[in-house]
């Protein structure tokens, strides 16, 4: 049987659809089917007598796509509370990485934690992010560090898309840091991860493949290694580019393709040429920009002139970025980053979506999820412009509300 319509109306829309600032429509509504947007137009062109089995009043509330938040590090054990207190004691964040401090003290937290507690953490950080309207993340790995525990965090990633109303994409980041079995050996720890790939798309656990490349990470060789050996699975690629030093590291991920690079604080104008040929996403991370008190700022007005698309996300992760609102994430792309609210808001939309190789979402449009939000604002350039507010309504996901 075909699914009933379900008629939304009396709303403002900012749909990011058309050539038009914000795809602003007044008076509007939507039409869904199933989980899918049918029709989105005003009011007051919606085909008369049509039979719908619901029909809701949005009481001229604004609604938007779903917020897509395409760069988290969702799945960890532990806290790096203290490590927080080091660097306002003067440490830096790589100098506490090199001491052994930093992802890996993260490492051998997530591998004493269970299943069921690495699934518990995640679960409830995701049901805080989708309390602001977000109906889509990406995950990565990238705390385990050995097949064992890489394959067992990305399980736990696809369950949270499995018992949440929310899509989860995945990623491995097996070449996050160096564990430390492999230290002094990182070529054989490369080699050894991309053997992992396989099985893990195998059973399904992996949508796209990431790295850490820098000089705390791992060198643009070794990177190189583990987007071939991902292209050779058919999975697409992306990095952690240019985040601490310029090592070429977004040149290089375009000539691969990347679906993005992300944080980019260092980013060249050659790796800017790169990218807008490639047609990768530039991710920008004010939280970790933030909260590692980062004083280089990532190129945006050159990025914007290139016609370089940008997303915004919130990095969450529990050493440069333990943030759990998109909302806010919104606000600091705007004052850190100097980007427009529009810009903004289309880098946790129709941009973001990009970022994840996902065309069926990000914007208001016929033929897309029916993945929206309603907000008590009038214009999306007040969430932009609030922060530590939350003035979501409701959220609809895949048709139905949430
Ligand atoms: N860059 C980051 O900001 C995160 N990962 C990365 O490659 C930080 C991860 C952490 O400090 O735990
Ligand atoms: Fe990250």
């Amino acid at each position: 049987m075909k699914p009933g319509l379900t008629l939304w109306r009396n709303a403002r829309l900012a749909t990011f659809a058309g050539a038009e600032p914000w795809g602003l429509v007044e008076g509007g509504a939507l039409l869904t089917e199933g989980s899918q947007l049918l029709w989105v137009g005003r009011d007051a062109d919606l085909q008369r007598g049509l039979r719908v089995q619901a029909d809701h009043d949005l009481q001229g509330a604004l609604v938007t796509p779903g917020l897509i938040d395409a760069h988290t590090h969702l799945v960890y054990g532990g806290d790096r509370a203290a490590e927080f207190e080091l660097r306002l004691q003067g440490a830096s964040y790589e100098d506490i990485a090199r001491a052994g401090g930093g992802i890996r003290s993260t490492v051998l937290a997530t591998r004493a934690a269970s299943d069921e507690m690495l699934f518990a953490s995640a679960a409830a950080r995701a049901r805080t992010l989708m309390q602001e309207g977000v109906t889509t993340i990406e995950i990565k790995s990238g705390y385990g560090l050995s097949a064992e525990h890489e394959t067992r965090c990305l399980a736990v990633a696809r369950r949270i898309g499995a018992e949440l109303p929310l899509t989860v994409r995945t990623t491995s980041l097996a070449a996050h840091a160096l564990p430390p079995e492999f230290a002094g050996r990182p070529d054989s720890y490369i080699d050894e991860a991309c053997t992992w790939l396989a099985a893990q798309k195998a059973a399904g656990l992996v949508d796209a493949v990431d790295a850490f490349c820098d000089t705390i990470g791992f060198t643009p060789a070794q990177t190189e290694r583990i987007f071939i050996a991902a292209q050779q699975l058919g999975l697409p690629v992306k990095l952690h580019a240019e985040q601490l030093s310029d090592q070429g590291g977004a040149a290089l991920a375009a000539r691969h393709g990347a679906l993005s690079c992300d944080h980019l604080e260092h980013l060249s104008a050659g790796g800017i040429a790169a990218m807008q040929s490639a047609g990768t996403v530039a991710m920008l991370l004010p939280g970790a920009y933030y909260f590692l008190r980062d004083t280089k700022l990532p190129p945006v007005q050159a990025l914007r002139d290139a016609g370089v698309p940008m997303a915004i996300a919130t990095d969450h992760n529990p050493g440069s970025s333990p943030c759990l609102s998109l909302l806010l994430m919104l606000n600091m792309a705007c004052t850190l980053f100097r980007l427009t609210p529009e810009e903004a808001w289309r880098g946790v939309t129709v941009n973001a979506a990009r970022a994840l190789g996902l065309q069926d979402r990000g914007t208001l449009a016929p033929g897309q999820r029916a993945d929206f939000v309603a907000w008590d604002a009038e214009h999306p350039r007040e969430l932009a412009y609030r922060f530590g507010h939350n003035p979501c309504l409701r959220v609809v996901f895949g048709g139905t509300e949430r």
